[in-house]
């Protein structure tokens, strides 16, 4: 049997050797955490190299992702299929799957993206809730694993983890353990250039358990780790290490984050840990210790297969997991838009989306909402929803306080782990305090949907602070990112489907706070806001304009178009409530919705930004310029100019022309 050190000594050998070979990427911290990653895959971290995917697995996040080469190591040495020794001499190459950070989806064995320090930490607090509330659902006999988490001095500066780690405190995750590789170096040098702060009394006073260990001595990590598992709380366990261990004269160097180790200093590092081996060889008695360490979960996945099998919610766990919808999942809400046609309700979007909440998740057990302290705006308050809490893990609410990025964080994670389908609330301009997260659940493709109400000046007196006015069109601009702005309570219904329907895309659903006008008035067989946008009102006569919105403004337009009429010219208004899946029909129906007329006029409560994919070069286009005003909002839309009158004017204005 080799030594555990020669065991972790493999991972520092690989790790310098692929960043040597790809001339670049990080040795500095692969090298130094090299002991605590052997420690915890060769003795606590439940896994099956041959099974990935299996439910009840640990998960293993290493959120300082520039360290992807320890990951890389470790699934190669464990027997990942994915990541042969091919793939460690391709790291960060076209193709390959050793990425130059760890992604989601692309090599298994990875549970989330990590490369924005501090996303990962985040994300693993909404894996360990999620972990939580399906053992509360289904019973610790089919869910009862752990959310281990690796993070550096990087990712404990970004202000994502405190929200990150005060919310894991209050909901006392004590299946949560972040190792913190304490090695006071970042990439300008000594982290104390920066930071003084004491890391073990800023997780303590957030009601973690705390201690520290040298990260380099095999028996003290691993009594850290058994004493993490019997905590009542989220622990944090302080490893004590060198960056670049192991790299003889260059272990320990505050400028060894990066690559530094070349021909020489790695011939230097072979030396000090006396590896004889070429590069991207292992020796033999090493690989079998590792394999033997990949293969050891296999009895703990086969025992847990059987109890599946046996369970009673067996095949619901599994469907949850899976992601996929229960088979009644929009009998509700079709009944629901039924009955919106009969009666037509007038209301807020905010409004409308709450009460298709209401139809959907009495249907699908798995979604769980929140809001970040604004639930009572949000809308997302479902009546009889117990909230998400110690010891009550099986509530479906989640109070995040204010916490917005912390919150779209967790959400991605409970997403990645699985059986919930999370939703959460908070105002549209304090996206910008989530957006890193929601990119990064765009990237992986995390079915979450980010419910964002007071979504223009139509919120009114909070004023400029409050009222988005670039956001929709910095949100439209992500790449796999629906965002949807529902015109009245049957396309709010409409877009909540579409947005559940959406397995790999997160969604933002952009909703009014004030009233709107009911613009769907006759039953429809199909989704139509499922299409992106349509004709909702025909032109009377030949169509010489038209009128393209979304949101609280398609009232404004179905009123412009009245006025045209009235004076004889034939006017058409298209809604446009989700302009990705807009995007995603056929050519032949673009063009068919956008249409012929001679004029083509836009209007929204937003900046006109990307308005041209409808209105063309020469449209008009009736919104904002400026960030807005404090007033009740019924002014604002007139000092503004965002008005009937106006939209006719200007559509009056270039058919003259
Ligand atoms: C949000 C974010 N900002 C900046 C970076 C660039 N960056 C990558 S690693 C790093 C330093 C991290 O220090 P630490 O976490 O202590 O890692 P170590 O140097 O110890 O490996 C920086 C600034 C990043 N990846 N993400
Ligand atoms: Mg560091």
């Amino acid at each position: 049997m080799p030594s555990p050190i020669a065991m972790a000594d493999a991972i520092r050998v690989l790790s310098m050797d692929a960043v040597h070979n790809a001339k670049s990427g990080h040795q500095g911290a692969p090298m130094g955490l090299a002991d605590v990653a052997t420690v915890l895959w060769t003795k606590f971290l439940k896994y099956d190299a041959s099974q990935p995917d299996w439910h009840d697995r640990d998960r293993f996040v290493l959120s300082a992702g520039h360290g992807s080469m320890l990951i890389y190591s470790l699934l190669h040495l464990t027997g990942f299929k994915a990541v042969t020794m091919g793939e460690i001499e391709n790291f960060r190459q076209w193709g390959s799957a050793t990425p130059g950070h760890p992604e989601y989806g692309h090599t298994p064995g990875v549970e989330t993206t990590t490369g924005p320090l501090g996303q990962g930490i985040a994300t693993a607090v909404g894996m360990a809730m999620a972990e939580r509330h399906l053992a509360a659902r289904f019973g610790e006999d089919l869910v009862d694993h752990r959310t281990w988490v690796i993070a550096g001095d990087g990712c404990l500066m970004e202000g994502v983890s405190h929200e990150a780690i005060s919310l894991a405190g209050r909901l006392k995750l004590h299946k949560l353990t972040v190792l913190f590789d304490d090695n006071n170096t970042t990439i300008d040098g000594a982290a104390t250039i920066s930071e003084t702060g004491d890391q073990m009394a800023r997780f303590r006073a957030a009601g973690w358990a705390v201690k520290a260990v040298d990260g380099h001595d095999h028996g003290k990590i691993a009594a850290a780790m058994r004493w993490a598992t019997k905590q009542d709380r989220p622990t944090m366990i302080a490893c004590r290490t060198l960056i670049s261990k192991g790299a003889g004269p260059k272990e320990g160097d505050v400028h060894g984050h990066g690559y530094s180790l070349f021909d020489e200093e790695a011939t230097l590092a072979r030396q000090a840990m006396g590896w004889t081996a070429e590069p991207f060889i292992v020796p033999d008695d090493i690989t079998a210790a590792w394999r033997k360490a990949g293969r050891k979960g296999a009895r703990s996945r086969k025992a847990w297969e059987a109890k599946l099998k046996a369970h009673k919610d067996g095949a619901e766990f599994v469907r949850a997991m899976n992601g996929d919808l229960p088979a009644n999942a929009f009998e509700a809400l079709d009944a629901h838009i039924a009955g919106l046609i009969e009666e037509p309700a007038q209301n807020a979007t905010r409004v409308h989306s709450g009460a298709a909440l209401a139809a959907l998740t009495p249907s699908i057990p798995e979604m769980v909402g929140g809001s970040a302290d604004l639930t009572g705006s949000n809308n997302t308050y479902v009546k009889g929803m117990v909230p998400f809490d110690h010891p009550d893990y099986a509530g479906r609410y989640v109070h995040y306080g204010v916490r917005e990025h912390g919150m779209a964080a967790a959400m991605n994670g409970m997403a990645l782990h699985g059986g919930v389908i999370h939703y959460s609330g908070t105002f549209l301009a304090f996206a910008d305090y989530s957006r890193p997260a929601i990119r990064l659940g765009a990237l992986m493709g995390a079915r979450v949907i980010h419910v964002m109400t007071h979504d223009s000046i139509g919120l009114g007196e909070d004023g400029p602070t409050h009222q988005p006015v670039e956001h929709l069109a910095s949100l439209r601009a992500m790449p796999n990112l629906l965002v949807f702005r529902p015109a009245d309570a049957v396309e709010a219904a409409e877009c909540w489907r579409s947005a559940l329907e959406h397995k790999r895309t997160p969604s933002v659903m952009a909703l009014s706070r004030q009233k709107v006008a009911v613009a769907r008035k006759e039953a429809s067989p199909e989704n139509l806001s499922a299409r992106g946008a349509y004709e909702l009102a025909p032109a009377v006569g030949e169509a010489q304009v038209t009128i393209f919105a979304s949101g609280s403004e398609v009232g404004v337009a179905l009123a412009a178009r009245d006025q045209l009429q009235a004076e004889g010219i034939g006017a058409r208004v298209v809604s446009t409530p989700c302009w990705e899946l807009f995007d995603q029909q056929p050519a032949a129906y673009q063009a068919e919705v956008i249409g012929n007329a001679k004029v083509r006029v836009a209007v929204e409560a937003a900046v006109r930004f990307g308005w041209e994919r409808f209105i063309g070069e020469d449209g008009a286009f009736v919104g904002m310029t400026s960030f807005g005003a404090s007033a009740p909002f019924e002014r604002l839309y007139k000092e503004f100019g965002i008005t009937a009158e106006a939209v006719a004017a200007a559509a009056k204005a270039r058919l003259t022309q």
